[in-house]
């Protein structure tokens, strides 16, 4: 069901590519600790009834795993993929180098390092390996990226960002309008 969490991306029905109610992201975190991170994120995909899968795919506790599922999502019709991790937070990265999709990459923080090592793990991949970023902890925008790149293919998407703007910059002229008088 759309904005449904489901567990892994693995189902028989492959054939028919966007046919709704299958997931169109896939969400996948190093471990169930960066679950409570990523709530803003999947509230955000619920909003916008954008089907999901959620999976834990660790980089290292499970990199076998991990690059199962990057190899098959597109096949699966999974169109972006958003991957959070924390600390040595290869999980994005290595997914990305597996994958033809776009993958967005969520650093979470998750060590005295208060994210910034996982933000610069992402962040920093060689040529040829492109990871989208979002901000420490930020999965919203990582959703609304998500978003997006969905838009450009499926146009209720990008009409539903398009309202999604304009009711935000409604929202911040109300709160300046309220300040000035
Ligand atoms: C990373 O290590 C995970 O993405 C998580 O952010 C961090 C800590 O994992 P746990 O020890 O809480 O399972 O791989």
């Amino acid at each position: 069901q759309p904005g449904q969490i489901q567990n892994g991306v693995h189902s028989e029905d492959d054939d028919d590519d966007v046919a709704e109610d299958k997931p169109l992201v896939l969400v996948t975190m190093g471990s169930d600790s960066d679950l409570p991170v990523l709530k803003a994120g999947l509230d955000i995909l619920k909003e916008f009834n954008v089907p999901y899968a959620l999976d834990i795919t660790s980089a290292h506790r499970t990199p076998k795993y991990m690059m199962r599922v990057a190899d098959e999502a597109a096949g699966k019709g999974i169109k972006v993929i958003i991957a959070a991790a924390g600390g040595a937070a290869h999980l994005p990265g290595m997914i990305s180098s597996e994958t033809p999709l776009p993958v967005i990459g969520v650093p979470v923080k998750a060590t005295h390092l208060d994210g910034l090592d996982s933000l610069l793990s992402i962040v920093q991949m060689p040529r040829g390996v492109p990871t989208a970023t979002v901000g420490i902890n930020n999965s919203t925008n990582a959703a609304l990226l998500a978003i997006r790149i969905l838009g450009t293919i499926i146009p209720d998407y990008q009409s539903a960002m398009k309202k999604y703007q304009l009711d935000m910059e409604e929202a911040v002229i109300e709160k300046g309008t309220k300040l000035r008088t």
